[in-house]
């Protein structure tokens, strides 16, 4: 066991099949009988279906139905739910439009879907939906948040008065104005925070079965909570009994949050499926994952930092206008609101805080939790004011933050958190010394004799992930909990699988989750195998997403070995003729206390399920379930440093060098948590320099629809970055760990402007919005050198 317990950098397990194709993805499965959907979308904006014609489709060769909304909402399904329902400042319950699977009145983004068509073939499938007529009259969209506010917008909703959803607050509004009044100064921003694409590399896809025999459903799909989807399949969607319904998700290449949601093709091909007798296959094309995932971000700040003679923080008031899309997605009303109004304090002890968000509907695809969801989007607000603060009042951007950090724990903040844990200054220490910060002012001097701008910029920030007590999520509008199932069973020779709720899609929790249960139980990682992603096989689960697995699913394995000790101990203590009490598990064996007299866990395990010596009144067999609800959400900090050269005359920005030293309490293990960092660094770099999705804002059609217009990060757009982490363990839960899977897309972009601003900085520059693109940079500069 040596080598491979909590700590060590095992090797994933899963990889020996990833990395030779062995994977199993959606769309790599084959039924017997297969056809194939493909899904005509809308090539409007916002538009009203007067009619669809689909004779000559349902006529072409191979196909076998052509099916539209109208045959849906007669059939009373497809309705998508929301997940979080959210009120607005004044009580009232936000706006809550239908979401139909199929539009069948009116069309509300490029992309929607309007029919579905199914066919023996893939080609035949697509041919034939060229072939469905729709006659559109168009209307007047409104794609970006700044023309869905303005007076006379078209209204996307006729029910949503200036397209608002919701008018939301959290904060003491009265502290911080009255903060605001006794201020020094009053440091003032207004940013955009660019709305992007997930692009996982495997689209979505799914396949739809039906037995008519038995009425049993099966739904294979590309997500990351297959028992999320079968809830709502069954309660709201398509109505199928829970008990008929399974949902499997098998290997899925990468989620990044957009295959959290429920979306409309996983009802459609198990309805279709009824409809044909056959099983449904639709896997997206890239150019319709563009349009039909949901995307992410989209916020209009305005914030304003009150600030004292020394540079204290006294009260931050935000104001922010964000874009939900045409229709609420799974989680696209908590992400603006739950998962990023109460990040505003950060790591600072600012007193007083309130935050007010305005959400709109547009004609875009909905907007929903991407990597972060919400709290890349705080923490980039506050990031920019302690630099922009410290600028202001002359104070160092080390030194204001070190005097406004959190030092005592537990922390209430003013925006409902409570911090268990957190050591912001060893974070920040061992950051300045690794990307050897003292030295830069050298490092710019010789840059500048080769003409070229250099930067350097930190940021300091405070994650909440793996929520939250589901009672507590429940009072703020949760629809669904936020506990996490897990079973282990022992076999009879002591091998063991674990089922668990959670779902890997690139996290590698088949071997994390294995380093857990074998270094409790004793035993090699190779004798755990770990079961996910399919609800015929697992007691219940709220998938993976927020940072969330390790810490509420670990948690969840980490109780049910501890019961499968507690058993073992009874049956040791009958075998060795000892009492319970003095029987110890130490090393993978049952051990009484102060002798040599033990039994390993294959031993127990085997009178468990051959219990001819075994304790009277003790169920035989050793498998123990366990669902964990957390008892406060985790708080990863840490402090991210990038380093930049800007070449004056084109704008370009190259990231010379990147530091993390994140605090994600106990790591299980340091080369998954590292690639995790890794990971969402670079997706958070991709946001900074290089991924901005555009509609155009009168037509509302979708200009960066694909890799020709929307640009993500290669390896050669980023450095090879230094990761280290320091560790304050939680201490709320069975591990001590803190989520790690979104810290880097929350630290990265901040660290990456302030290294831009700061390269700039002698020029006047002040901000320079992302992304941080040659065009903009350039510009920058040239209207601060015109401005003099
Ligand atoms: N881990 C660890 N020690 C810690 C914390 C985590 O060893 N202290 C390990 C975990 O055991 C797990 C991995 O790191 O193997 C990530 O753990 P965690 O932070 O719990 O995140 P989740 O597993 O819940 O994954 C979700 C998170 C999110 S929200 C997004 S978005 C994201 C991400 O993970 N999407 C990803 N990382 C991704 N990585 C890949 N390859 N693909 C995605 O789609």
């Amino acid at each position: 066991m040596a080598g491979d317990g909590i700590g060590a950098a095992v090797l994933r397990k899963e990889d020996r099949r990833f990395l030779t194709g062995a994977g199993h993805y959606t769309d790599d499965l084959q039924r017997p009988g297969q056809t194939y959907a493909h899904i005509v979308r809308s090539p409007h904006a916002h538009a009203r279906i007067k009619a669809i014609r689909t004779d000559a489709a349902r006529g072409a060769r191979g196909v076998l139905a052509v099916l539209t909304g109208a045959e849906l909402a007669a059939e009373k399904i497809g309705n998508i739910p929301t997940g979080w329902l959210i009120h607005s400042k004044d009580g009232s319950p936000m706006v809550e439009p239908p979401h139909p699977a199929l539009a069948f009145d009116r069309v509300r983004h490029v992309g929607d879907q309007v029919a579905i068509v199914v066919a023996e073939t893939k080609d035949q499938a697509r041919e034939a939906a060229a072939l469905v007529e729709v006659d559109y009259e168009e209307l007047p969209a409104v794609a970006t948040v700044g023309k869905a506010i303005a007076p006379g917008a078209p209204l996307v909703w006729d029910q949503a008065k200036g397209n608002t959803c919701f008018d939301w607050h959290v904060g003491d509004r009265a502290a911080t104005e009255a903060a605001f009044a006794r201020a020094h100064q009053i440091v003032k921003l207004d940013l955009v925070n660019n709305r992007i694409i997930p692009n996982a590399i495997e689209p979505r896809a799914a396949i739809g079965e039906y037995e008519r025999a038995t009425g049993d459903y099966t739904l294979t799909t590309t997500s990351q909570n297959p028992h999320l989807t079968r809830l709502l399949l069954a309660a709201f969607s398509f109505g199928a009994p829970e008990h008929k319904l399974r949902v499997v998700a098998p290997d899925v290449g990468g989620g990044f949050g957009s295959k959290i949601h429920h979306y409309a093709e996983e009802l459609l091909v198990l309805w279709a499926a009824r409809k044909v007798g056959r099983p449904v296959k639709w896997t997206a094309q890239r150019s319709e994952s563009f349009m039909s995932d949901a995307h992410g971000r989209d916020h209009l700040t305005h914030a304003e930092l009150a600030v004292d003679r020394d540079g204290h923080f006294l009260g931050l008031h935000v104001e922010e206008v964000v874009n939900l899309g045409a229709y609420l997605s799974t989680l696209g009303t908590v992400t603006p609101t739950y998962l990023h109004g109460i990040l505003y304090a950060g790591p600072y002890k600012t007193p007083a805080i309130y935050v007010e968000v305005r959400a709109v509907f547009t004609n875009t695809v909905p907007v929903d939790a991407v990597r972060g969801a919400g709290r890349p989007e705080a923490t980039y607000v506050l990031e920019r004011l302690a630099d922009l603060a410290a600028r202001e009042l002359g104070i160092d951007r080390v030194e204001i933050r070190r005097r406004n950090f959190i030092d005592t724990f537990p922390y209430q903040t003013p925006v409902a958190l409570q911090y268990d844990s957190g050591n912001y200054f060893a974070t920040l220490d061992a950051a300045l010394d690794s990307s050897r910060w003292g030295s830069f002012e050298a490092r710019r001097a010789e840059a500048r004799k080769r003409g070229k701008l250099r930067g350097i910029g930190l940021s300091t920030y405070v994650e909440a992930c793996g929520a939250a007590p589901s009672a507590l999520a429940g009072a703020l509008g949760a629809r669904a909990g936020l506990y996490e199932s897990a079973s282990v069973r022992v076999h009879p020779t002591g091998s063991v699988t674990v089922f668990t709720g959670s779902h890997s899609h690139g996290q590698g929790h088949e071997t994390t989750f294995a380093q857990i249960v074998a270094a409790q139980l004793g035993i090699p990682v190779e004798n755990v195998e770990i079961v996910h992603g399919d609800t015929a096989k697992i007691p219940f689960g709220m998938g993976t997403y927020g940072s969330r697995s390790l810490v509420v699913g670990g948690s969840a394995l980490a109780r049910a070995a501890e019961k499968i000790v507690a058993k073992g101990k009874k049956i040791a203590a009958h075998l060795l003729e000892a009492s319970e009490g003095d029987v110890v598990f130490e090393g993978g064996k049952f051990v009484v206390a102060g002798t040599d007299r033990s039994k390993s866990l294959g031993d127990v395990a085997f009178a468990a399920y051959v219990p001819h010596k075994y304790p009277a009144g003790l169920e035989p067999g050793l498998e123990e379930n366990a669902f964990y609800d957390p008892k406060n959400f985790t708080f990863p900090a840490g402090c991210h440093v990038c380093e930049v050269e800007i070449d004056p005359d084109t704008g370009v920005v190259r990231i010379e060098s990147f530091t993390v030293v994140d605090d994600v309490g106990t790591v299980i293990n340091p080369m998954i948590v590292d690639g995790q960092i890794h990971g969402g660094v670079t997706h958070g770099i991709g946001q900074a320099l290089l991924e901005q999705c555009l509609y155009d804002e009168e037509s509302g059609q979708l200009l960066s629809g694909s890799y020709l217009s929307y640009t993500m990060p290669r390896a050669s757009d980023v450095p090879s970055y230094e990761v280290s982490t320091e560790a304050t363990p939680c201490t709320h839960n069975p591990l001590g760990s803190k989520g790690v899977g979104e810290v880097g897309s929350i630290g990265a972009p901040p660290a990456v402007i302030g290294a831009i601003v700061d390269a700039l900085a002698h020029l006047g520059v002040r901000h320079v919005d992302m992304p941080a693109t040659p065009e903009r940079v350039w510009r920058a500069i040239r209207s601060a050198q015109a401005q003099g």
